[in-house]
């Protein structure tokens, strides 16, 4: 896996500035190298891990709606699309609604072996990939302008970031997309952490094995020698934040090299490395309202557990 916005030297970087912090912690993006996005894809399939096959069930009907808030000939702008499934939900849904897709992700593989399947598949649609960081700032490829942008925002992926960081993000989306722009969000619902703990610490030690990979990597990558036996896996419910946060907790007092420095541990001391927030509808659309874009509508499973949100670029820029 080829992370374009992350090289070498920037994952050591990242890795002392969150280490060497207090709290130490670690930012969720790392997790995804090659043995993480496999590991990611196998806890989208656990018994416990409710979100994704909800949210695609959700997809699933009410992907004609959805679909039918864009003019024809839109452009379906995908943030952090590792692959295109949920997107096809939604172009399969109304065919021709969508002229282009522009799917952004930091996996360049990954694009390129969407635009491929796309090309045979739906060889009408343009699809112009973007290899970026979504979190930063972006331009949109001359292909999409002109047209009207239908941003989709799948898979709980905002929950992962703080709400000031949320809010950044929803505002740079909202001038990215521009005028007429609708917006698709999906996000978790808040719930009963007995539904939420088991999502984040399933019984096979799926997510357990994802969070340590982490550490697996900086040996790797930034030239660490941390010994994964001296660490375990943690998922705590922080109601006041409404969030899911992992953590990884030192079992002992230990001293561990990362890129030519010392970082010691105390025994139970963590590496925070994931928040995974979770949202009231209220919540989310006041979010998005200080961000400039107004919820016109709201999907949600008969269960209650996931929420796909539609927004609507407002006059004022938030
Ligand atoms: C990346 C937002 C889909 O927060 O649920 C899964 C990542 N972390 N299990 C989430 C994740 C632990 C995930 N998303």
């Amino acid at each position: 896996m080829l992370d374009a916005a992350l090289a070498p030297s920037d994952i050591e970087a990242v890795a002392l500035a969150g280490l060497t912090a207090r709290p130490k912690w670690l930012p969720p993006k790392l997790f995804y190298d090659e043995a993480g996005v496999a590991l990611f894809e196998r806890i989208t399939e656990l018994p416990e891990y409710y979100l994704t096959r909800t949210e695609r069930a959700l997809l699933q009907r009410c992907g004609a709606e959805i679909t039918a808030l864009a003019p024809p000939d839109a452009a379906l702008i995908e943030y952090g699309a590792s692959d295109e499934a949920k997107a096809r939900l939604l172009i399969d849904a109304q065919p021709g609604r969508f002229a282009a897709y522009v799917p952004i992700d930091i996996a360049a593989p990954a694009l390129a072996a969407m635009a491929a399947r796309l090309a045979s598949s739906h060889p009408g649609l343009a699809v112009h990939p973007i290899c970026a960081d979504f979190s930063e700032p972006l331009a949109l490829p001359r292909a999409s302008t002109g047209r009207t942008a239908f941003g989709f925002f799948p898979g709980s992926t905002i929950g992962n970031l703080d709400p000031e960081a949320a809010l950044a993000f929803l505002r740079r989306a909202g001038r990215t997309l521009g005028a007429g722009a609708h917006f698709v969000v999906g996000t978790d619902l808040r719930k009963d952490p007995a539904i939420l703990l088991p999502a984040y610490d399933d019984a096979a030690g799926v997510t357990a094995a994802f969070n340590l990979n982490l550490l697996r990597r900086l040996n790797r990558e930034a030239d660490a020698d941390f010994d994964l036996a001296g660490f375990t896996h943690r998922a705590v419910w922080n109601d006041a934040e409404s969030r899911i946060e992992m953590h990884l907790v030192s079992r002992r007092r230990q001293r561990v090299r990362v890129a030519g420095t010392a970082v010691d541990f105390a025994p139970g001391e963590t590496i925070h490395t994931e928040n995974s927030y979770k949202f009231a509808p209220a919540a989310f659309a006041s979010l998005a309202r200080q961000a400039g874009w107004e919820t016109i509508r709201v999907w949600t499973d008969a269960d209650g557990l996931f929420a796909l949100h539609a927004l609507q670029l407002t006059g004022s820029p938030g």
